[in-house]
């Protein structure tokens, strides 16, 4: 049978990384959209070219950029692909308060030149097109549990340039009659989550502070709540989603909310201390109240979270909960992990990266 194709924009991120991985071992034909940088940026993916045995031929990378349109225009039409992925995006909500023109130009308009390449290209193929959607969309929406009918309050440039791309990527399907679906993923975090989204921060620092390598975590919103999953199995949806013969838009969440505050007291557990917490508002903080483990090199009362006001964003989306029953039936989604696996999965990385500087300091003393 025919390898199918597929390319991927955002290949170097964390999810692009993870579907790459999805697709090759599907047997598919992997092209991935990087873009220029001047250091290296495919530390996500650099054990696809190595693994050559595996994966022959079947792996490509290609300059391009979301901002220019020639560049997408050159690699779409000549690859010709059965599906694209669109996760190359500005992804982070605060960042987006600081470069708002920036961040709708790469969501927003992004998504419009992919859309008006396919459509160009429709009497030659029917490119299927996934639209990497978020839950951000719903912002301050008073629906306690969010699905796909829920209606949207964007609350950040990020969320208004994702809800220009969810539009778009509707009204294309529409006029058009092409196959393009929005999956409105809730958070999804995992080892290769970037370091500054708070699980991925606050797995990577506290590992760090006791393996002795730094004392203090700083942190913004302690209350905020989110529906928290593992990047690894919603990219699996994705792909799940471009299978079905009708296009539809799908949520997909765990349906289980914590707080960031939650998420730092189970991080501490899975390295081996209790934090316990004093003081209010901006002068609260996070102490160590018991140590399970001896190895660590942390102390009983030890002040290990502090509160930094340059972490608050304008406007925050202060709780997010997702109903995922149409991917349930439709989809067969069912997540297996749940926040400690989570957890168990970052800490375990993030553990061998700190002990990994421990060993490479004590060699160069
Ligand atoms: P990520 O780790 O931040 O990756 C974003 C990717 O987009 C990176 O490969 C990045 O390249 C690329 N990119 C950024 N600007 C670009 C541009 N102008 N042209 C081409 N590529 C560009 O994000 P992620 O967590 O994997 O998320 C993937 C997608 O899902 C994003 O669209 C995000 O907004 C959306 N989403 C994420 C979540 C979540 O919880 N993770 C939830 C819902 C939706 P560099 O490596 O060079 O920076
Ligand atoms: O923040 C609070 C912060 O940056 C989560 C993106 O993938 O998911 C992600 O967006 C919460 C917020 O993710 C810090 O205020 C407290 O309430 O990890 P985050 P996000 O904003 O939810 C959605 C679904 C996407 O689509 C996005 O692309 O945590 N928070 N203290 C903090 N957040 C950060 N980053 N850093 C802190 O120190």
């Amino acid at each position: 049978m025919k390898n199918k194709i597929a390319i991927i924009t955002g290949i170097t991120g964390q999810d692009g990384s993870y579907l790459a991985e999805l697709l090759l071992k599907k047997n598919y034909i992997v092209h991935g959209i990087r873009r220029r940088s001047s250091s290296i940026n495919t530390s996500r993916i650099d054990h696809l070219h190595d693994n050559k045995k595996i994966l022959g031929k079947k792996f490509f990378l290609h300059y391009g950029d979301l901002l220019d349109s020639i560049s997408l225009e050159k690699i779409i039409n000549k690859i010709l692909p059965d599906e694209i992925y669109n996760l190359a995006a500005q992804s982070h909500v605060k960042i987006s308060f600081d470069m708002p023109e920036y961040t709708s130009n790469v969501n927003a308009l992004g998504t419009l030149r992919i859309l008006e390449i396919i459509k160009n290209l429709s009497n030659k193929k029917r490119i299927k097109f996934y639209q990497a959607s978020t839950s951000e969309l719903f912002g301050d929406s008073v629906h306690k549990k969010k699905d796909e009918n829920t209606p949207f309050f964007p609350k950040s440039p990020y969320a208004t340039s994702k809800l220009f791309s969810y539009w778009i990527t509707k009204n294309y399907r529409e006029s058009y009659n092409l196959y393009c679906v929005n999956g409105i993923l809730f958070n999804h975090e995992s080892p290769r989550r970037g370091l500054n989204f708070v699980t991925r921060k606050i797995t990577y620092i506290l590992t760090r502070i006791s393996n002795g390598l730094e004392n203090k975590l700083e942190i913004g919103n302690l209350n905020a709540k989110r529906d928290w999953g593992h990047a690894k199995e919603y990219s699996e949806m994705m792909w799940k989603m471009l299978q079905l013969k009708k296009p539809e838009d799908f949520v997909i969440a765990t349906e289980k909310q914590f707080s960031v505050r939650n998420f730092i007291e189970l991080t501490c557990k899975e390295i081996g201390f209790q934090i316990k917490w004093k003081g209010k508002n901006l002068d609260e903080y996070g102490y160590v109240s018991r140590i399970f483990d001896e190895n660590l090199k942390i102390k009983i009362n030890q002040k290990i979270v502090v509160i930094n006001k340059r972490f608050f964003r304008p406007n925050d989306v202060e709780d997010l909960l997702g109903k995922s029953i149409k991917a349930r039936k439709k989809l067969n989604w069912k997540p297996k992990y749940n926040i400690k696996k989570l957890i168990k999965d970052m800490v375990k990385e993030d553990k061998l990266l700190a002990e990994y500087e421990v060993l490479k300091k004590k060699a160069n003393k």
